[in-house]
């Protein structure tokens, strides 16, 4: 059976399993398959199973949608935010010439990378819409270095499933699978729209991942950490949000 054919199978057999037997045991075939977010625990946790493992089955490689230039936004926007915290003030004051992103965990070239060095990295620029769980969106170009160049260039082990990212906003931080770190579309960020990233849009840098929620999409990032496995971290649902409602797995 080609791969495709196979995850379709499975695929339906989830549905199938979700429909006549009862929904646990479409978790039972999504735990087989190490399809499990980590918040599959929690209240939602049985939903947010389902629709990540199809989700993963079914479009893991598609793309999110990318737009033409006259289709950009414009201001106002509705979630700008502002950094008043002291340090960041003086880094910006600098021209954040002292930003670094450090990459630990699962990598055999654990290192703190100047956002200077980051950027004469290969870009990608892409005109997408971020989302936002509460109903507005906005399209914008950003321009980043894809996660799967950087992981590529720190060597990653392949045992690492996912990727922890960390903004120096306290209580932000969040985490993909490596089917998203390596997507193509995703991206740590520093210019939008042409321009360098503004600040209340994240800047110096950011993480974008198009294909999930806007919350997915955290903002000035300094760290990044990769794992096996993430009960390690925070209290162990993959971020924040699970505790408060809002899926780990956010995928649109
Ligand atoms: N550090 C940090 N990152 C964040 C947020 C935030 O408040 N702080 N808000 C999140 C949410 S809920 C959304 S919808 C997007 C909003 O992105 P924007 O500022 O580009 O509109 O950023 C996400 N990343
Ligand atoms: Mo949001």
């Amino acid at each position: 059976m080609s791969n495709l054919s196979r995850r379709r199978w499975l695929a339906r057999g989830l549905t199938a399993a979700a429909g006549i037997t009862g929904i646990g045991a479409a978790a039972a075939i999504a735990k087989r398959h190490g399809l499990m977010p980590p918040d599959a625990g929690l209240r939602f946790g049985t939903g947010a199973a389902l629709t990540y493992a199809a989700q993963r089955m079914l479009t893991r490689h598609s793309l999110a949608r990318e737009f033409s230039r006259s289709q950009i936004s414009s201001a106002p926007f509705a979630n700008p935010t502002r950094m008043n915290e002291q340090s960041y003030q003086i880094s910006q004051a600098a021209g954040f010439a002292d930003w670094k992103l450090a990459v630990e965990g699962m990598v055999a070239k654990p290192q703190s990378i100047p956002l200077q060095e980051l950027k004469s990295l290969p870009s990608r620029s892409q005109i997408t819409q971020l989302v936002c769980e509460e109903g507005w969106s906005y399209i914008a170009e950003f321009t980043g270095l894809p996660l799967s160049t950087l992981l590529e260039s720190v060597d990653a082990h392949p045992e690492a499933r996912y990727v922890v990212y960390y903004s120096i906003e306290e209580g932000w931080w969040d985490s993909v699978d490596m089917e998203d770190a390596m997507h193509p579309q995703t991206l740590l960020a520093y210019g939008m729209n042409g321009q360098d990233l503004p600040s209340g849009f994240g800047g110096p840098l950011r993480m974008r991942v198009p294909r999930q929620l806007g919350y997915k999409s955290v903002k000035y990032i300094n760290r990044l950490v990769l794992t096996d496995d993430l009960q390690q971290f925070g209290k162990g649902f993959g971020s924040p949000g699970p505790e408060y409602g809002y899926s780990w797995y956010a995928g649109i």
